[in-house]
Parts: structure tokens; C-alpha cells; sequence
């Protein structure tokens, strides 16, 4: 067992964790690590290797605005190629070098007589303890499947495998395969898995609204030019944007202007599905956009081909050989597909995070609802920022912004911190809550709340605590500095400071707490 310490601890190096290890060099903080149970860069990114794995916002967007690729090889990126770009920039700015791979975090610990967190992990087989003044949560909220909860899953004899935890060793070649589950994940390796299946079961609890996908690669000529000439990939890259915050405005005050986009899903489905029963048990019956629009070319002629069967009725349970649906019937199957996303709101990374008062972000968050400022900090969890933390969501365009949005607001937290010997600082409560009353209050026009759907974007309580609603340029304003003004703050030599007296003079007035409200 050792022990160690360092100013600042980051968990998790996906896009948020290795972003936030590159913003601290930047800022010539080197008195950090970054731990993370994988072995290498790339988080969801690195852990989501199923046949298909890609993603659906554009590959220039796709991507921090300080590394850009004019390399992409495709208009939409595959895992592999994503994967790869991360670890390209986590070696450019020479992160590994404060990486602890392999070091799984079993527990984050508020020491309020140090002043410091306390994490304790294990790697190799050993425990190992590690004090930080600040600590970074860098986890996602896509890190921790979901396994369905129907009876009898237990009892399944044949193989089990969730998406995110692919088994690139097993051969789906001639096999009778079900699929629970038609959400982001499915809708991409259905696609894959029926070109070499014996038989597919498609289990669909709810049709999603799938738009085509309009991929493509890019010539060579094409990647001469975002190369080559200046300002090109930033430009194609803020035309993208631009038109995705439009949706997003449509998305929270205006859902009856989407109504383009649902010709265009049902345009889809009649394009790839020629059987007009088939075409009906997929057409959606909630409003465009309350769950995520997905994007697909081959999921619905995939519904259509003669090996695949999409199966509508409810599954009643899982027997040692298949799945018996509501309507009595037996699928016996090799092996089951379980597509059935993640612990957003309800993470096990809730539990092991401990704050001042001795509760856990997880009790906290079942009292009061999954709830932090700005998505980043959490009223009684002192020098602990979350990254892609609650409210920050969203289902239009890139995380990436909304990542790096963060850093911004992380680095200005250094700098102040630094500047003002500030050794611990609490978000207030009152900031708190008037940051989510106003979420809230713009949430209240929203598809998310008025589409008729159930989604992971709500909480237990059905509050929409995932997204990030309206602009993204609106969070991009409000974490461009760290506002002193919404925190109690502490300095080495006094325990207790106002925050206005160490507010510099030529700071910006406290921005509107909320978000256009
Ligand atoms: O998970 P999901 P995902 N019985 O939660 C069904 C990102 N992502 O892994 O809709 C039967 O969306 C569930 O049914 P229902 C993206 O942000 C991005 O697919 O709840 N079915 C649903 O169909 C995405 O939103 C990309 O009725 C059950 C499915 O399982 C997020 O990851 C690619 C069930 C779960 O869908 C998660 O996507 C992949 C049960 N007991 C993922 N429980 C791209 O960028 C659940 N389901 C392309």
C-alpha cells in the first residue's frame, strides 16, 4: 500500500479527464494525476468497441477546438478512429506521464480537518491512498451499464453481452442472437450483427425517431484542404454548430417546429421498410426529440431482411435457454445482446464520493434531486468539480463544447484559487438552487418534458436533470469565470472569507444565475 499526495486529483481519462489534465499543464499546474480503471485514454470511447460503435455528431465538431483533426476519414467517426485521436493528444501534450492506468476508485473522501480529499484506490491487485486538495470527476455519465431488470436474467445459460462491455473474441457467425433494446447502441450494431447472424430477435420496448445518417468518406483532396487552408475546418466546424443550436432552440421552446425533422424520420422508415406492419410497430408515438434522434441508414432495412425479427410484445422473462414475451412465446436464443445504456442518474459512482457532512453524492442527490452549479459543483462537497456533471447533457451536438466549456471554468477556478491563496471552496446553496430553479424554468416549454416519452434524461423524481437546455453558447458565457461571488471560500491563513473581498476589481459583475431565464 502507498500513499501519496498531490494538488489536484483527476478520475477518469476520456475527453473531460485527459481535457482537464492538458488545461492544468497549460497552466503550468504539473502537481497532479489522473487515475483511470482502463489502460489508456478514451473512456466511453475506449470502452465501447461493439461491431458499428461510431458517432452521430459530425467529426468536425466532434473534437477539442485546440486539437483539431484535418485528418478524419469519414464525416461521422468510427470508435477506432476517435479512440486513436484521443490518445494522439493525450501523447502530443505528454499526459501519460501523470496517468495511473489500471487504478480503480473505490472510494473519494471529504478530510476536512486536512482540507483535502482522500481517495482510495486499487491497482494491481493493492490498495493505495492518495490526498488531493481538489479533486476532478471525470467519470461520464456513460461508465456503468445498465443490465435490464427482468426476471430470470440470472438464470440465461447461453452468453450475455452489454455493449459496453463487447466481447471481441466471440463469433456471432450463424448464431440465433436477441437484442434488447433499439436505443443510440442497438440501432448500430443490429446493423452489423444481421449481416452475419443466423436469426436476430430485435426486442423494441419503445420505436426511437431515426433520421438517415448522412455519412460519407472524405477524399483526399478534402483533407489536403483542411490541412492546408487556414480557417477552413474551423469554418465547416461553426457551420455545424450553428445549425445544431437551432435545433436545440426548437428542442427546448419551439418541439412543433421539429415537425420537419419526423417527416424526414418517417421518410426513413418508409425508404428502408417495405412491410407496412413493420413500418408501423416502428413508427414512434412520442414527440420528435424528447429522447435522443438517432441516425441510421441501415437499421430499418436491416428490420426488413429475412433473418431478423422485430419483436414488439413486452418480454415477461428470461428462461436458462431465451426470452418468453407477454403473449406466451418461447425465444430460445445463443446468446443475448443487452443494449440497455447506462446508470446516468442512478451511477455507483454516486455512492463512493463522500462530502463534508459524511453523505454521499448519491443520498444527497435522492433527497434533492441530481443537482450541481453551473453542472460542475455541489453544495457540501468543498474542491470537488464534476465534469459533465448534472444539467450539462445534451442530445444535439457535441460534448466536446460543453467539456471544454468546463475547462474554461476549471482553469479560472486555478487561477483564482491560486491568486487569492484560496485553500477550499463550497458552492452556497442559495447559488445552488437559483442555477436549477431557472434549468428548470426552461425546461418548462421543453420536448424533453412535453413529448410524451420516458427517457434517462430524467431522475427518480421524473425531473429532467441530465440536459443542458436552450443554447449551448448561453453555458459557454456562464463558465467563462470562475464567480467567486456564488462561493464561501476559505484562505490558508483565514479560515472563513467573504468572497467579495477577494473578488479582483476588474472582474465581471456575477453573471445571471440560470439559464436564459
Ligand atoms: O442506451 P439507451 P444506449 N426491457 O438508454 C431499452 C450515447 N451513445 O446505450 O426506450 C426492454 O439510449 C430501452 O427501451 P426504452 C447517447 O447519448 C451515442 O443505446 O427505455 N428494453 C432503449 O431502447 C445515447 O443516448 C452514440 O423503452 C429495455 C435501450 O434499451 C446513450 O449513449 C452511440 C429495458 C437503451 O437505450 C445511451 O445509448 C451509442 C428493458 N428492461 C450511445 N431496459 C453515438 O454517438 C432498457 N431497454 C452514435
Amino acid at each position: 500500500m502507498t500513499t501519496h499526495d498531490v494538488e489536484i486529483a483527476i478520475i477518469g481519462a476520456g475527453f473531460s479527464g485527459l481535457g482537464a489534465a492538458i488545461k492544468l499543464s497549460q497552466e503550468g499546474v504539473d502537481d497532479y494525476v489522473l487515475l483511470d480503471r482502463g489502460q489508456d485514454f478514451g473512456g466511453t470511447w475506449r470502452d465501447n468497441v461493439y461491431p458499428g460503435a461510431a458517432c452521430d455528431v459530425p467529426s468536425h465538431l466532434y473534437s477539442y477546438s485546440f486539437a483539431l483533426n484535418p485528418e478524419w476519414s469519414r464525416s461521422y467517426s468510427h470508435q477506432p478512429e476517435i479512440h486513436r485521436y484521443i490518445n494522439a493528444v493525450a501523447d502530443e501534450h505528454r499526459i501519460g506521464e501523470h496517468a495511473l492506468f489500471g487504478s480503480d476508485v473505490r472510494r473519494a473522501e471529504w478530510d476536512e480537518t486536512a482540507g483535502r480529499w482522500k481517495l482510495d484506490y486499487e491497482r494491481d491487485g493493492e490498495s493505495h491512498t492518495l490526498t488531493a486538495r481538489t479533486l476532478i470527476g471525470g467519470v461520464g455519465p456513460l461508465c456503468e451499464p445498465n443490465l435490464p431488470d427482468i426476471e430470470g436474467f440470472g438464470d440465461y445459460r447461453g452468453k450475455i453481452v452489454h455493449s459496453a462491455r463487447w466481447d471481441t473474441d466471440y463469433d456471432f457467425t450463424g448464431k440465433r442472437v436477441a437484442v434488447i433494446g433499439t436505443g443510440a447502441s442497438a440501432i448500430q450494431i443490429v446493423p452489423q450483427l444481421g449481416k452475419v447472424v443466423g436469426h436476430m430477435d430485435v426486442y423494441q420496448r419503445t420505436a426511437p425517431w431515426i433520421i438517415p445518417r448522412n455519412e460519407r468518406p472524405y477524399l483526399s483532396v478534402e483533407n489536403w484542404a483542411f490541412k492546408n487552408v487556414p480557417g477552413l475546418q474551423a469554418a465547416i466546424r461553426g457551420g455545424i454548430y450553428s445549425f445544431n443550436e437551432v435545433v436545440a432552440a426548437g428542442m427546448t421552446y419551439a418541439p412543433k417546429a421539429l415537425k420537419p425533422v419526423e417527416a424526414l424520420s418517417r421518410a426513413n422508415i418508409f425508404r428502408g421498410i417495405r412491410d407496412p406492419e413493420l413500418r408501423k410497430a416502428v413508427t414512434p408515438r412520442f414527440a420528435v426529440g424528447c429522447k435522443r434522434i438517432l441516425k441510421s441508414n441501415e437499421w430499418y432495412p436491416t428490420l426488413d431482411q429475412d433473418n431478423v425479427e422485430l419483436v414488439t410484445d413486452g418480454i415477461d422473462r428470461i428462461t436458462e435457454t431465451g426470452i418468453v414475451t407477454a403473449d406466451g412465446t418461447a425465444r430460445d436464443v445463443d446468446v443475448i445482446v443487452v443494449a440497455t445504456g447506462f446508470h446516468v442518474t442512478d451511477s455507483p459512482v454516486f455512492d463512493t464520493i463522500v462530502g463534508a457532512n459524511g453523505e454521499s453524492l448519491a443520498q444527497v442527490w435522492e433527497r434533492e434531486g441530481m443537482q450541481a452549479y453551473k453542472g460542475s459543483f455541489v453544495h457540501g462537497f468543498p474542491n470537488l468539480m464534476l465534469l459533465i456533471g448534472p444539467s450539462t447533457g445534451l442530445g444535439h451536438t457535441s460534448m466536446v463544447y460543453m467539456i471544454e466549456s468546463q475547462l474554461n471554468y476549471l482553469v479560472d477556478y486555478v487561477r483564482k484559487t491560486r491568486a487569492h491563496g484560496i485553500t477550499r471552496v463550497d458552492v452556497r446553496k442559495d447559488a445552488q438552487d437559483r442555477f436549477n430553479a431557472g434549468i428548470q424554468r426552461t425546461l418548462r416549454s421543453s420536448v424533453w418534458v412535453n413529448g410524451g416519452c420516458a427517457s434517462w434524461y430524467k431522475d427518480h423524481n421524473g425531473d429532467i436533470t441530465v440536459l443542458w437546455p436552450g443554447f449551448t453558447f448561453n453555458f459557454r458565457n456562464q463558465t467563462r469565470s470562475f464567480d467567486l461571488d456564488a462561493y464561501d471560500v476559505r484562505t490558508a491563513d483565514r479560515p472563513a472569507v467573504v468572497a467579495e473581498s477577494v473578488q479582483t476589481a476588474d472582474e465581471a459583475p456575477a453573471e445571471p444565475i440560470g439559464t436564459d431565464a
